[in-house]
């Protein structure tokens, strides 16, 4: 079909083959991890140091992580499709970018970003972080945090996200388990933009009834045949 606008929504699915982890099902990062300890400003305020060692680890592990030929496909789709592509991801790596997409949202944030909570800047940030760092702005110590999206917390960009959701023409959902929200709820904004909607999973999703196409099978594999349809080629 001819899509003019189209809103892509990825998940950790997409960079699981490039070695990072999903966060459920077996082996996912919840299944070691208490969710309310490390992804809540609660668990924050309660233990600073376990939220800042979980995301240290995990800034680390990202060194070694290379796109994949899913990032790379999606990439291509913005750069030949003829019209909008707006790929809003909820992952925290870069990959995505260093893919080459641009017309992006990180919609849960990024681990390579530090946020300070005194004064609300937001820094780029490789290192650690401790509890001890210095906020780069305002030198205040004690307030320096992942700038990433937490239970509760408002998911960024909103407004340019549902924008684009009212419009689009065609929504794809990819390597996401549908079960977060308001993520989880975009298929049903592009339905009711009437958009032809499409689920690239390993699995059915949560909501994987909600769309009218569906195609299951590992992200390195699907991603690039499915854009390569959408091109025509
Ligand atoms: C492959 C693959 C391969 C594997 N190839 N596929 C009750 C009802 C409704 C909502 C709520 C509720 N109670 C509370 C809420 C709200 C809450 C929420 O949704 N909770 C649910 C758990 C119920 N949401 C929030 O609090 C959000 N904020 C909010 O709602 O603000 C108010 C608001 C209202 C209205 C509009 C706007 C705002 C904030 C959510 C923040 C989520 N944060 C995290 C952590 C980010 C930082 C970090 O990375 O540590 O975001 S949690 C975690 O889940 C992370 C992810 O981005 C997110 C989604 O996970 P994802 O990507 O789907 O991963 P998985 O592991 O779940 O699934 C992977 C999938 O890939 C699977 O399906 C696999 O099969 C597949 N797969 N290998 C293809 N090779």
């Amino acid at each position: 079909m001819a899509s003019d606008q189209i809103v892509l929504l990825t998940g950790a699915g997409l960079s699981a083959e490039s070695g990072i982890g999903t966060f459920r099902g077996q082996g996912g990062l919840w299944e070691n991890h208490d969710l309310e300890e490390v992804a809540t400003p609660e668990g924050f305020a309660r233990n600073p140091t376990k939220v800042h060692e979980f995301y240290n680890k995990r800034r680390v592990s990202l060194a070694d992580a290379r796109p994949n030929a899913a990032h790379f496909a999606l990439a291509k789709l913005e750069h030949s499709h003829p019209g909008d592509v707006l790929l809003v991801t909820q992952n925290i790596d870069p990959l995505h970018e260093e893919a080459g997409s641009e017309s992006l949202i990180h919609m849960h944030g990024e681990l390579a970003r530090a946020l300070c909570g005194s004064c609300g800047a937001s820094h780029v940030w490789t290192e650690n972080l401790f509890l001890t760092t210095h906020c780069p702005a305002c030198g205040k110590s004690g307030y320096m945090r992942p700038d990433v999206v937490w239970f509760g917390e408002m998911p960024r960009q909103m407004e340019r996200i549902y924008e684009a959701l009212a419009r689009c023409d065609l929504f794809v959902s990819i390597g996401t388990s549908g079960t977060v929200y308001p993520a989880a709820g975009f298929v049903e904004e592009a339905r009711r933009a009437g958009a032809h909607t499409v689920e690239l999973n390993l699995e059915p999703s949560e909501g994987a009834s909600q769309f009218i196409e569906t195609l299951y099978g590992p992200a390195t594999e699907i991603v690039p045949a499915y854009v390569e349809t959408l091109l025509g080629n």
